[in-house]
């Protein structure tokens, strides 16, 4: 049956008479149908992806693509006078997630399902997901997200649980989303939630009463770890998943035929940064309610689990207070007690014991000890936490560490987000690529084919317009056609240092006014939203949003400079401005970004890197080459030396440096305050002048002139175009086909 047909059988109508609403509800069943008939579980083992957070976008088109009908659906559309923008922008984009950790997933779970491996997700079914940011004069806002409606992906299954917390217990139901492999087969995504949620909870924005848990436990992604309350309700958040997680898992085993004490022949269970922690106690408690001894039940549980790291920011490592433990969870105290004794008698050391000198439980401590495998995101992240962060737990067990390189869906993030490229690269080197993307470097052959360099140009010019043209209708925002695009998108964070490309901005803003005309225009995009209580990140879009009005407003400047924040940045908007970029900006702090996954995506879709040498920016150099990226700043050696002798003084370069100083004094100079609010703008200065954490005063002059030096490659465009093709040519290896399976070869052995 064709989509038409489908259409025609449920509304008793064709396509060209049905509202889009009508042809969304009908496209969705339709495509759910089909993914039915590709749904398989093989083989005896099966992978648990337990995560947080899936940021997994809209589906419509992606499972379209995957299903292979998304040529043939597109044009019935057409045909009908319909179109395929307009029925995508009827789904409502979840918001299940923060950002890469949580995009990761979504791109491991396309993977699994292309490779055909057998692997579910499994995750928490966040009802109005992370907040929705809108701004107000010049402010971040957050609102609730909504985003489930009558007719979504979920599934409504019948398996239900009752967890018990200290003094109460719930209800658990699981939510099914299919995941559909690329011309392959189909695995799920499990969502569990309460049935008891109540979104009439929430009151102004996104507050509600945090002590209500029975009501509120699926309600948000809660994003901070700054407030009391709100940390333990991430407890409760946690255990809630981990505790419907394992019980699945004992469930699907025994079915399968386990007698438990085999548990690791039938499941492995991949731990997405430490919030999933918790499935370690919880299922060594549940075996033991099944009869297994303490003993045997560790043993078993040791041999099922493995740890992924995702960063390096010791404050970001999760350590919950104990006490929190016994409100929560008082059932998982006495096992974390005897995983914590068990250490101590081992290894005499406080520096890898599962509860600290503080009474809190390290999670990351107990993945380590009681895990298979610890993995970094990218090879200098891996180094770094052998050599560095994680060393005491590496010189105990260095067979456990490996590195995985991330890697991103190209289906999504080439396939679907840039189809022009797609059909070029496909006339140029065939179809293969779409299943193995080393075959990409077949592009190598034509670096020096004008005809293919003027095209590589004109994709780009159409994707910019494309990009001009939704900004204008969805967010009223007017650029200018022939301009640079320069884009930073990412979560707000320090040590990601928007606040650098911020002063940049500032810089080219006082040359222009003196008279230094760039050569062409240039527009900085950024993208991003801060944790609502992230004070200093909110500063740093204030201060944005700031430039963004001052700028834009003045004649004598706009004309060559423009500062774009976009607003709410999503999964929606990064697929149409990453095939737009020209210049993709990973300029974090060396040492600091674990990996980054949207350099991987801007390089698939030609666009030229301007980065520091830090998480896979240093994989992407080594592969292309030092001739077709821009690198700048100081090595993650040099910081983390800096950090450990504790003697950065950010003054001393804001006095040595005219440049630096006068960009940084802008920001409290009343041009800016007249559009802005004084205290936040204080707040950041003197945060910049007096602290510097994540150090951007050293690496400013080094990265304004690389700037400069890219912005002026771009003016040979041929020779511009050559490095977009290498860089494309050479993402391959980023591919998550090839990060799935290395995990699969080394660490979840599943059968294929
Ligand atoms: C923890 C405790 C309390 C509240 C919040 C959190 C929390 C929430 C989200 C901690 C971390 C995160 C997200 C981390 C994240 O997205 N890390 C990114 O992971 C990507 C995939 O590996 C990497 O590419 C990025 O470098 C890394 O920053």
């Amino acid at each position: 049956m064709t989509a038409n047909e489908y259409v025609k059988s449920r509304f008793g109508r064709f396509m060209n008479e049905c509202t889009n609403e009508e042809i969304y509800t009908a496209l969705l069943e339709y495509v759910k149908e089909r993914a039915k008939e590709k749904e398989s579980s093989q083989g005896k083992k099966k992978l648990y992806y337990i995560s947080a957070e899936f940021l997994i976008g809209k589906l419509l088109s992606n499972n379209l693509i995957n299903l292979g009908l998304y040529d043939e659906v597109n044009k019935e559309l057409e045909t009908c006078g319909k179109s395929m923008a307009d029925i995508e922008q009827i789904e409502l984009e979840p918001s299940l997630g923060n950002g890469g950790l949580g995009r990761l997933a979504a791109c491991f779970l396309d993977s699994i399902a292309t490779l055909g491996l057998n692997g579910d997700g499994v995750g928490l079914n966040y009802h109005l997901g992370l907040f929705r940011q809108v701004f107000e004069n010049n402010l971040q806002k957050e609102e609730p997200n909504p985003w489930i409606t009558p007719q979504s992906w979920l599934t409504k299954t019948d398996k239900t649980y009752k967890i018990h917390f200290g003094g109460f217990a719930v209800q658990s139901r699981m939510y099914d989303i299919d995941v559909v492999g690329y011309e392959n087969r189909t695995t799920k995504l499990h969502l569990f939630d309460v049935e008891s949620v109540d979104e009439s909870l929430v009151q102004d924005g996104i507050t509600f009463d945090k002590s209500q848990y029975a009501k509120n436990l699926t309600l948000f992604l809660y994003p901070d770890d700054s407030d009391e309350s709100g940390r333990l309700l991430r407890v409760y958040q946690q255990y809630f998943m981990v505790s419907n997680a394992a019980r699945l898992i004992l469930d699907e085993c025994t079915a399968k035929g386990s007698n438990l004490y085999d548990l690791a022949d039938y499941a492995v269970i991949q731990i997405n940064d430490t919030h999933p922690t918790m499935v370690i106690p919880e299922l060594i408690r549940l075996l033991m309610e099944r009869g297994l001894t303490i003993d045997e039940a560790i043993g078993v549980v040791s041999k099922t689990c493995a740890y992924t790291n995702h960063t390096i920011l010791a404050e970001a490592l999760e350590k919950w207070p104990m006490h929190f433990m016994q409100q929560a969870v008082p059932h998982l105290v006495p096992i974390i007690f005897e995983l914590n004794n068990r250490v101590n008698h081992k290894y005499h050391d406080e520096k890898v014991a599962v509860i600290n000198k503080d009474n809190c439980v390290c999670m990351a401590h107990i993945d380590i000890h009681y895990g298979i495998s610890v993995n970094g995101v990218a090879a200098l992240h891996t180094e770094i936490l052998k050599e560095t962060e994680l060393n005491h737990f590496y010189k105990l067990y260095p067979e456990k560490f490996n590195n995985k390189t991330n890697g991103i869906t190209f289906r999504r993030w080439l396939l679907y987000c840039n189809p022009q490229l797609t059909s070029l690269i496909e006339e140029l080197i065939g179809k293969g690529f779409k299943k193995d993307a080393m075959e990409l470097e077949k592009l190598a052959g034509f670096v020096n084919d004008d005809a293919v360099l003027e095209k590589l140009l004109a994709i780009k010019d159409t994707r910019k317009a494309v990009l001009r043209d939704y900004l204008r209708q969805t967010q009223n925002i007017e650029i200018n056609a022939d301009s640079v695009y320069d884009i930073q998108i990412k979560r707000l964070h320090e040590y990601k240092r928007q606040q650098m490309n911020a002063l940049y901005v500032i810089h080219k803003y006082f040359e222009i006014k003196e008279g230094k005309l760039p050569v062409r225009p240039i527009t900085v995009f950024f993208g991003a939203k801060a944790a609502p209580a992230y004070v200093i990140a909110k500063d740093i879009i204030h201060l944005i949003l700031c430039l963004s009005e001052i700028i834009n407003n003045d004649p004598q400047v706009s004309p060559y400079l423009k500062v774009v924040m976009v607003e709410n940045y999503n999964v929606t908007l990064a697929e149409k401005l990453i095939p737009a970029c020209d210049i993709s900006e990973q300029i974090s702090l060396a040492s600091k970004e674990a990996s980054g996954t949207s350099n991987m995506k801007f390089m698939l879709n030609g666009a030229v890197t301007l980065g520091t040498k830090d998480g896979a920016n240093v994989e992407i150099a080594d592969l292309v080459g030092e001739d077709n990226i821009f690198t700048f700043g100081e090595s993650s050696q040099t910081v983390i030396d800096r950090y450990a002798r504790a003697d950065y003084v950010s003054k001393d370069y804001y006095e040595k440096d005219e440049d630096l100083k006068k960009a940084v004094d802008f920001i409290v100079s009343d041009e800016v305050k007249a559009v802005g609010c004084a205290q936040n703008l204080e707040r950041l200065y003197h945060e910049l002048l007096n602290k510097d954490w994540f150090m951007t005063f050293p690496d400013f002059q080094d990265y304004v002139q690389t700037k400069d030096r890219a912005l002026a490659a771009y003016e040979d465009r041929k020779a511009w175009a050559k490095m977009m093709l290498v860089n494309i040519s050479k993402a391959g290896f980023f591919s998550a086909d090839r990060t799935i399976a290395q995990y699969n070869d080394e660490i979840w052995k599943l059968d294929k």
